[in-house]
């Protein structure tokens, strides 16, 4: 090991950060937030976008600050985001400004793709949990721009090419797309041709600490320096499950953030019907594991929840915030629904409250009548699709679990915490925060000679440097 210098960028689908990690010293590692990269999808009459072109800009500008705050120091970059969504591109050229996963019109790409290839046979080749947004369904609405394209490039590609020329597809993202073969890891070129889709497109997969080069051009003007991009778990899920701090194999992650990914790290995949059925994904990860893991919902009813409050409120109003809004919650006494957090509907954007409140009255269940009541609904609903989600990876996988890690923004939400140590009868480690930005320095820093070993030696790092907080589950 040796003292360096790394920057992460790690996009998440709500907001976005440029990290500095510092490797060496007595912590081993320690964390520097440069820049928040805002994220906020634009909705035109054809439907929902990432914003691409400001989230570029915003990189160069967190890279150009990073390279202010650490001059000369900083020896490489990684680029990690949310998964599944894409640019094409013809001749160089970005066709179209590419979609958010959560437009409601991408899923019209399900029925053309099952209707050559059903969902059985799909997943004995993809491994995916069926999510309505998987890059192969979105391809499948392209239409006349999908016979232009010469290249299809992932989120963290996409920048990483725009930084620095390469073109490649990051092997833990291309995993999501549903044309990775899960069994081998390649492309599934065959699939692709049964359902009509041009092979071509399809970059070279490289695995995560590969080089790509360095900032070419205008990009290494304005950040000052040509600092070399490597490639990282760029699947934001996959950096995240690197810095689970367990160094045991008995436990189960909940990596919680916009989404909350509930699973396991196995060798190999697990494509039996039933894991199908039970709404269970294999995700490419770091080193050739395997990420098999339940999208839950995720964080996104609460922020989408608090979206709405914000879009009806009064300037006066508009104050509560989310630690606000999680003391009211902590203090109902009453009890609240348990809804089902992935029922579809609660995937578009819009207002929230009101598709929770439906879902309730539905159902027979009581309909939260204050902001207090709708957040714990929230939290505990979380927590009982956690504990849930932890009970059938463990059956499926033929695992024991003995804890299980919540990494990432959800490890801050000590209710939550909490409700999900109650509601699977299990300790819960929280921490670290950042698990997704340490994942992505890790990988670069092993690349580069600063850290070395396998996962579990990564992990050990994570925990030495991290202190998690631990939550016994209370019984009763
Ligand atoms: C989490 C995440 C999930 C993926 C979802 C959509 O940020 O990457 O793993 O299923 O976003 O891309």
């Amino acid at each position: 090991a040796r003292a360096g210098t790394l920057a992460a960028v790690d996009l998440g689908a709500t907001s976005g950060r440029v990290i500095l990690g510092r490797f060496g010293g007595r912590e081993g590692l320690r964390l520097h937030h440069v820049a928040r990269v805002p994220n906020d999808p634009v909705r035109t009459p054809d439907g929902l976008h990432w914003n691409l072109l400001e989230l570029y800009r915003q990189v160069l500008a967190g890279l150009a600050a990073a390279e202010r705050d650490a001059p000369g120091e900083i020896e490489g970059v990684g680029i990690d985001s949310w998964a599944v969504d894409y640019g094409l591109l013809a001749g160089g050229r970005l066709l179209g400004v590419p979609y958010h996963y959560r437009d409601e019109r991408r899923a019209a790409g399900v029925e053309r793709v099952h209707a050559r290839v059903d969902a059985v046979a799909l997943y004995q080749r993809n491994g995916l949990q069926h999510l309505p947004f998987n890059t192969l369904f979105q391809l499948a609405t392209e239409g006349p721009l999908l016979g232009l394209a010469d290249r299809m490039l992932l989120v963290p590609d996409l920048l990483a090419h725009w930084l620095t020329g390469a073109e490649v597809a990051e092997r833990t993202n291309a995993s999501t797309t549903g044309l990775l073969d899960a069994r081998t890891g390649e492309w599934d070129v065959e699939l692709a041709g049964l359902l009509g889709l041009p092979a071509g497109i399809l970059p070279g997969l490289v695995d995560p600490g590969t080089t790509l080069g360095p900032l070419t051009g205008d990009a290494a003007a304005l950040v000052g320096r040509p600092l070399e991009v490597g490639a990282v778990g760029s699947h934001d899920t996959a950096s995240a499950v690197v810095a689970v701090p367990a160094t045991d194999r008995d436990v189960a992650y909940v990596s919680c953030g916009t989404w909350g990914l509930v699973g396991l790290e196995l060798d190999a995949p697990v494509l039996a019907d039933e894991a199908r059925r039970a709404g269970f994904t294999n995700e490419g990860g770091v080193d050739g594991r395997t990420r098999f893991l339940h999208n839950v919902m995720g964080l996104w009813l609460l922020s989408e929840s608090i979206r709405t409050w914000e879009r009806d409120a009064t300037a006066a109003q508009r104050s509560s915030t989310l630690a606000q809004l999680l003391a009211e919650a902590a203090h109902v006494t009453t009890p609240v629904a348990v809804f089902d957090v992935d029922d579809p509907r609660f995937l578009a954007p819009g207002d929230m409250p009101a598709r929770i409140a439906a879902w309730c009255a539905e159902h027979d269940q009581p309909v939260p009548a204050t902001r207090g009541e709708l957040v714990r609904s929230i939290v505990e609903s979380l927590a009982q699709a956690f504990a849930d989600a932890v009970a059938t990876a463990a059956g499926l996988a033929g695992r024991r679990v003995s804890t299980i890690h919540v990494v990432g923004g959800g490890a801050q939400n000590t209710l939550l915490c909490q409700a999900t140590a109650d509601r699977s009868g299990l300790p819960v480690v929280a921490g670290p925060v950042e698990a997704t930005a340490i994942g992505n320095l890790l990988v670069q820093a092993r690349a580069r000679g600063l850290v070395d070993g396998g996962l579990e030696d990564l992990r050990g790092i994570v925990a030495a440097a991290f202190t998690p907080v631990r939550y016994e589950p209370r019984h009763g």
